[in-house]
């Protein structure tokens, strides 16, 4: 990654893109293993096809400490087991803040510290903080794809392995009125 010189960059809020753009990441079921509470019902999802479950679009601004890079991610809608579509979800590995704006669709930003869980439901023009120390994943809990702008420090880093060993405190599965959160563990 090389830094950049100032510039602008164009955020289409209808498209969901940004121009110039830099690295695209698409997750696809198979990379979300040991995350859905139903393993089975995971592994079905990923012989069906292995859809497509949400992808990252980066401003050129590059991951280096001090620089504040931006992304949109776009959460497809659907479910597996009963358990909404969601990212993977990471901790900064040196605790760093970071804001999400909605831009379209409706979703869900669930933070957790190892001790206490927060959910906060993202609509166009929410913007979601996520303070140092708590970890985040965002579900999509609509019936179009969500997606959100982050912006978030370039040394943040991802630790995908903290969400793997803690959880992320509340699950949240598609209830009888939308989203029902239930309890990680007896999910
Ligand atoms: C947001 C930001 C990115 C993150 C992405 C997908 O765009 O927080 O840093 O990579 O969401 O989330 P995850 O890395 O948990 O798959
Ligand atoms: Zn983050």
């Amino acid at each position: 990654a090389v830094p950049v010189p100032p510039m602008s960059i164009r955020f289409d809020q209808a498209a969901g893109t940004l121009s110039p753009e830099g690295p695209t990441l698409t997750r696809r079921m198979s990379d979300l293993e040991g995350l859905f509470r139903d393993h089975e019902a995971w592994e079905k999802a990923v012989a069906d096809g292995d859809p497509v479950v949400y992808s990252v679009i980066s401003s050129p601004v590059p991951e280096i400490d001090r620089e504040l890079p931006q992304s949109i991610t776009t959460i497809q809608p659907g479910t597996t087991g009963g358990e909404l579509w969601m990212t993977k979800g990471h901790q900064h590995p040196n605790h760093q803040g970071e804001i999400y704006l909605g831009i379209s669709g409706r979703g869900g930003l669930l933070m957790f510290d190892g001790t206490e869980t927060r959910w906060v439901e993202m609509t166009p023009g929410t913007i979601g903080y996520m303070p140092p120390g708590w970890a985040h994943r965002s579900v999509n809990i609509g019936d179009e794809p969500y997606s959100f702008l982050a912006v978030y420090p370039g040394g943040a880093g991802h630790d995908y392995g903290w969400v793997l060993e803690h959880g992320m405190g509340l699950r949240a599965l598609s209830g009888a009125d939308g989203v029902e959160l239930v309890d990680y563990v007896e999910g």
